[in-house]
């Protein structure tokens, strides 16, 4: 398909004309490229950083590792990369995830159509000319049809804005910005600041190399145990040679992971506490994300006494764990399940609190004031410091598109559509922004799931669009306001009915101060989401419009256009 004028990737460089624009190089942006390459059309994908990677570029600090399993955790879209590639370790460490997408990315020539260093800042549709101009800060024009959000949901850093940041005279760092060069920690007093996946990744890797670790904690977290471990080349194939079945069975289940666990079909309470406790402890031991307490019984994502059984478990065992009651104590979470949050995956992490040289700070009763010259000051103590680490989150799933000015020309910026909260259809597209992908976006079920399914069902509905549009003469297609309303209505009963939004995080915009609160998840489970999709198109596109620049206005809902389907 088209694809005029050479793209240089230099400043102020004349727009190059494609079919699609693609923003990202992570999962996302990979496979969109190889999808497009594929049908025969034009790409040019836009990348921040400087090479692929999107999350797992970025976030390069000291124990940062999946917490899904590898062999769940990787593109399922292509034999030839499951054959030609191994993983090493049950949850494999971030430099491995990173050799993956290298490999993935020569395995298929993929940087060729990537401009790397470049920081997209605008995406405007001209309605006239039915085209999407995606501008970056070094000047690069790219000018395509379709536009592919892939941004990724955790790719905006959050910083607390702490005054005198300019008087510190130690090196401060956010986990997700952490330097290429290695940062020698060692004989140094390092505070960390949050105690989400990402401080706790850090703690209980830094603690034993460090003179003296200081945890800013303000909110403790239900962590269950990952049991990492090396995984052989046969375990490996044999996870390919029943990866059909592995399929079929991972898009049956509500979490979008399986696990070593059958679904369970029991309630919490129809179980004595001798044998809820054996059933806990039979996860726990074996570790895992899915797997772990989550979904042990049927009801513990819906029922709070069932819940409560759990997060009783979790408290045990920390106090079982930590052998200093009044940090043990402050590491119980309280008045929250266990699930609302993304719960995340220790090695180690509450022994870490055993050590002499680990100390906890309660920064939810005296809250971090400021930097000071050597380190931080709380509301009642000042803590020297020689490196700080910000491990305090992002603004997910939606910071990082709205950080991008993507508007109608002459209309709202998605910003400002967004600000009572994220609306769009199923997660893919948004009324009022004709041919733009979002890629495992707000409203999608990826999020809670397994993320790279989620990216593989965004590319291949995307993709499948394009053949269909293409296909049948049209080259537009946008969402219906009404039905993008009872989408968002549907996904806040769902969630609603559930433990799930029960708790502020990243998942409800909680987390970042201002933000429009609404639990952004599908949380109706991963193979009702892909059934909702899948049925939307068998119903001729259900609750989007479909029109052919040739026909300029005729905006027809597509259910009439029905019978050009399967043409
Ligand atoms: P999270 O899960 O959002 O955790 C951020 C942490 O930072 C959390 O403990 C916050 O405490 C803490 N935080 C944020 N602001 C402050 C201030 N001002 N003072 C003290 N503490 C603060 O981000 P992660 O990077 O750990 O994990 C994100 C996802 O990445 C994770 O779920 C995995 O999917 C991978 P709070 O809980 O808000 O009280």
């Amino acid at each position: 398909m088209s694809n005029s004028s050479s793209h240089d990737g230099a400043a102020g460089a004349r727009p190059e004309h494609v079919d699609v624009v693609v923003v990202g190089a992570g999962f996302a942006g990979l496979y969109a490229l190889h999808g497009l390459r594929e049908r025969d059309l034009s790409a040019r994908a836009f990348e921040e950083a400087g090479d692929v990677g999107g999350t797992w570029y970025w976030n390069r600090y000291p124990g940062a590792r999946v917490d899904i399993e590898s062999l769940q955790y990787c593109f399922h879209f292509s034999d030839v990369i499951r054959e030609e590639w191994d993983w090493s370790e049950r949850y494999a460490s971030q430099p491995e995830i990173l050799r993956y997408f290298d490999f993935v990315a020569d395995r298929f020539d993929l940087r060729r159509d990537i401009t790397f260093n470049s920081r997209v800042v605008s995406a405007v549709y001209s309605d006239e000319e039915n085209l999407w101009t995606v501008t970056t800060d070094k000047g690069d024009v790219a000018q395509g049809t379709y536009c592919i959000m892939g941004t990724g949901l955790l790719s905006a850093p959050y910083q607390p804005p702490f005054p005198g940041v300019e008087d510190f005279r130690g090196e401060w760092y956010h986990s997700s910005r952490w330097p290429h060069e290695k940062v020698e920690l060692s004989g140094k007093r390092v505070g960390v600041v949050g105690t989400g996946s990402t401080g706790i990744q850090i703690i209980q890797t830094i603690a034993p190399e460090v003179a003296h670790l200081t945890v800013f904690q303000r909110t403790p977290n239900y962590a269950t145990p990952g049991i990492n471990r090396p995984l052989s080349k046969d375990e490996n194939r044999a996870f390919n040679a029943r990866h059909d079945d592995w399929l079929r069975e991972v898009h049956s289940m509500f979490s979008g992971q399986t696990s070593d666990f059958p679904a369970p079909t029991k309630s919490a309470l129809e179980d004595s506490p001798e044998e809820r406790r054996r059933w806990f402890q039979d996860r726990w031991d074996n570790g895992g994300h899915p797997q772990t307490l989550l979904y042990a019984y049927k009801d513990l994502l819906t029922d709070e006494k069932a819940n409560e059984t759990a997060c009783n478990f979790v408290r045990e065992t920390i106090r079982a764990t930590v052998k200093d009651p009044v940090t043990a104590e402050l590491m119980c979470p309280k008045d929250e399940p266990l699930g609302a949050k993304r719960v995340p995956l220790e090695f180690g992490y509450f022994e870490t609190f055993n050590r002499d040289n680990v100390t906890l700070v309660d920064v939810k009763s005296a809250p971090i004031e400021s930097f000071t010259e050597n380190g931080l000051r709380t509301t009642n103590a000042e803590y020297e410091l020689d490196v700080i680490i910000f491990a305090t989150g992002f603004d997910a799933i939606t910071g990082a598109m709205s950080a991008i000015d993507i508007r109608c020309k002459g209309g709202p910026t998605l910003k400002e559509l967004w600000t009572e909260g994220p609306k769009n259809y199923l997660g893919l597209m948004i009324a009022g922004m004709p041919n733009l992908f979002i890629i495992n976006g707000p409203g999608s079920a990826g999020i809670k799931a397994n993320n790279v399914l989620g990216v593989e069902h965004g590319i291949e509905w995307a993709l499948s669009t394009l053949d269909h549009l293409v296909g049948n003469g049209f080259d537009r297609i946008e969402a219906d306001e009404q039905a993008e309303d009872e989408w968002i209505a549907h996904s806040n009963d769902v969630a609603e009915a559930s433990l799930v939004s029960k708790a502020g995080s990243w998942y409800t915009g909680a987390n970042i101060p201002g933000k429009p609160q609404v639990f952004m998840p599908y949380f109706g489970g991963w193979p009702q989401y892909r059934e909702i999709c899948k049925q939307a198109v068998a119903d001729g596109y259900r609750g989007f419009h479909l029109s052919r620049s040739s026909e300029r206005g005729d905006t027809a809902r597509t259910q009439l256009q029905a019978a050009d389907i399967g043409r």
